[in-house]
């Protein structure tokens, strides 16, 4: 669309600073999501130094770890890593449910930019698909959303 002024956040991650949370359940999944998540910003030039991991037991704990680090005032956005498994009881509706309400909430009361990077999946096979095969890897695409986000946020 010619002649309008736009805004658009470019993926230039140099001189920014990350928090990444990566949630200890079904960390074989998580892992992965944080090696696509780091290989992204790294690729477009965060420096290793300047992103920072922290562990957290489940998605359930994520919102908290979040809200934290995003008032520290110490990072550019937070990354959240997860994998939320549907299993035979409503847990996963309960987990899942807390998690995206939860880092929403902290998005926009923080002005933060978070990277929602929390699979929410009926199967293992679902989780597996988007944590570095077929169908991508969910971290990276957190990573990018969060640093675009940070592009857009300093300039409006
Ligand atoms: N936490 C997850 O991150 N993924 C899951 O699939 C999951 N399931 O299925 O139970 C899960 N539960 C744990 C939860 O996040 C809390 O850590 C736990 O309830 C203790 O507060």
């Amino acid at each position: 669309m010619p002649h309008l002024k736009t805004i658009e956040g470019q993926l230039d991650a140099s001189g920014l600073t990350f928090a990444i949370t990566a949630s200890r359940f079904n960390d074989f999944i998580v892992d992965r999501l944080l090696g696509g998540a780091v290989d992204f910003l790294v690729r477009h030039g965060a420096a290793r130094q300047d992103i920072t991991l922290v562990r957290v037991p489940g998605a359930y704990e994520t919102p908290l770890a979040a809200k934290k680090l995003a008032a520290s005032g110490k990072y550019d956005a937070v990354i959240c890593l997860g994998a939320v498994i549907r299993g035979a009881t409503p847990h996963f509706d309960y987990v899942a449910g807390e998690c995206a309400k939860g880092l929403a909430q902290v998005m926009l009361e923080s002005g933060v930019p978070i990277g929602f990077g929390v699979l929410t999946t009926d199967t293992l096979e679902q989780a597996v698909e988007r944590a570095g095969s077929k169908a991508g890897n969910k971290g990276a695409d957190a990573a990018a959303a969060a640093l675009e986000m940070v592009r857009v946020m300093k300039q409006i």
